[in-house]
């Protein structure tokens, strides 16, 4: 039965193929891309280069690499200065202060891990310019896809300081009701999609929402970030390729900061870094110095416009440098130098660049610095307490939420759970719970 609607499913396929087909050929034959038949001109379709009479190699070790753009010198100077953004005090104060918020939000949650508080945490040392250059080009209601190292890009739109604590520590108050891994943020408040960590899954489908913001031409476009080993994923080839055929409005936004876990970039790729695969995809591209959060700001907002205006994906590759252990379950001094680490953090460092900047506009001083210093490390301290203080949620929440209507087979299982839970409840640290029903 099942076969024979098969059959004619594919019958019917068949037929409308041939006679769209008949129908279309005449319109095809005129169409531009076929219109040239002269002998000495290539007319494969998916191509259009020119007949050569000698075998040539295109060879990418006799290429030039792509460029980094820079904008801002090591002491906060302007290369060029049309590359000034001009952004005022404001902006550019509240683009430090993030920078250097995340830095002590990352070093108190990174603690609390190593004290067994919370079970993982990781770092965003070193790529604080990536994220917030990127995220202040970008309109508010842009659909923001992240891998997992994008804190600053969810601080910059202004998910509470609270929020990061409250689903690190998973407690009752996290938006998520504690039920991802800490780091694994998401809101719809903020147009940013609940982090899956499973790399590159979300390379597709920001490629699939940027069709539907496409379809709905609402102005807006969709960023997806990813790390430079995530690029290494089948995923991100269909994205890539969905996104350009499809003529996405797609920021593909990789911050290739040197390492994916142990693996260094010369074990990752072989030709030059990521911004080299857009061409083959159809996709503009431009690399970027991603520890310069002016040239990082100036690439997006052109990105930005790129994508929105002629319905384009792009592709920044931002090249940083993974200051931190990959994550609180890693410890780089086996597979990098203590010095390595060092140089670049001294001598590459975003937030020194942006700092001398606002020291040469007089919009920050030492003064300035060590009150920051303290508030900061305080506003920290005390959403951090506000999260450990508060109990997780009730045992039974682990069953609600996944159907609109919980089906019998759950309830059973979360009645099981319950009474389970009630007879050995000395093995369980129900202090640490909402009380269940
Ligand atoms: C599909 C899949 N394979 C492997 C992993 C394990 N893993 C987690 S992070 C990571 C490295 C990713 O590196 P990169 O994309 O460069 O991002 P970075 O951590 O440097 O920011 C790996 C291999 C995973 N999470 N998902
Ligand atoms: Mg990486």
């Amino acid at each position: 039965m099942l076969q024979r609607s098969i059959l004619r499913l594919l019958r019917s396929g068949i037929s409308q193929t041939n006679h769209s087909r008949s129908k279309a050929l005449p319109v095809l034959a005129n169409a531009k891309c076929y219109a040239t038949f002269e002998s000495d001109k290539p007319n494969f379709p998916g191509s259009r280069s020119e007949f050569v009479s000698k075998p040539e190699f295109l060879d990418p070790d006799s290429v030039e690499g792509i460029p980094v753009y820079r904008a801002l010198n090591h002491d906060g100077t302007f290369i060029d200065e049309s590359q000034d953004p001009k952004l005022d005090e404001a902006t550019v104060i509240k683009m430090y202060k993030d920078m250097t918020l995340l830095n002590t939000m990352d070093r108190v949650l990174y603690d609390s891990q190593r004290q067994g508080r919370i079970s993982f945490y990781m770092t965003n040392y070193g790529e604080e310019g990536a994220h917030i250059g990127s995220a202040a080009a970008l309109d508010p209601g842009d659909l923001i896809f992240g891998q997992y190292r994008e804190a600053g890009v969810l601080m910059w739109r202004g998910f509470p300081l609270q929020q990061f604590m409250n689903q690190c520590y998973g407690n009752d108050k996290d938006w998520g009701k504690g039920r991802q891994m800490p780091v694994h943020y998401g809101s719809k408040e903020h147009n940013f999609v609940t982090i899956s960590s499973t790399l590159a899954t979300q390379m597709p489908q920001a490629a699939g929402s940027a069709y539907a913001y496409k379809m709905k031409q609402n102005g807006l476009c969709v960023v997806c970030y990813f790390g430079e080993g995530a690029a290494s994923e089948g995923d991100a080839h269909a994205a890539f390729n969905f996104a350009g055929v499809l003529n996405c409005p797609v920021i593909f936004f990789c911050r290739n900061n040197g390492y994916a876990i142990s693996t260094p970039t010369k074990d990752q790729y072989r030709g030059d870094g990521i911004a080299s695969r857009a061409s083959g995809y159809g996709m503009p591209t431009i690399r970027v110095d991603g520890n310069d959060v002016f040239a990082v700001y100036n690439a997006t907002k052109l990105s930005r416009e790129i994508c929105v205006s002629q319905f384009r994906p792009v592709l920044i590759e931002a090249m940083t440098y993974r200051i931190g252990h990959h994550s609180t379950s890693d410890d780089s001094s086996a597979y990098r130098s203590v010095d390595e680490v060092s140089h670049w953090d001294q001598s590459d460092n975003p937030i020194t660049r942006l700092r001398n900047y606002m020291v040469n506009q007089s919009w920050w001083d030492e003064e300035k610095e060590k009150q920051w210093k303290l508030d900061s490390r305080k506003m920290v301290m005390k959403a951090f307490a506000g999260a450990e203080s508060e109990k997780r949620g009730r045992p039974e929440s682990l069953f609600e939420d996944v159907y609109d209507e919980m089906p019998p087979h759950i309830a059973q299982q979360m009645e099981e759970m319950k009474a389970h839970v009630k007879m050995y409840k000395e093995h369980y640290p129900l202090e640490h719970y909402k009380p269940m029903s």
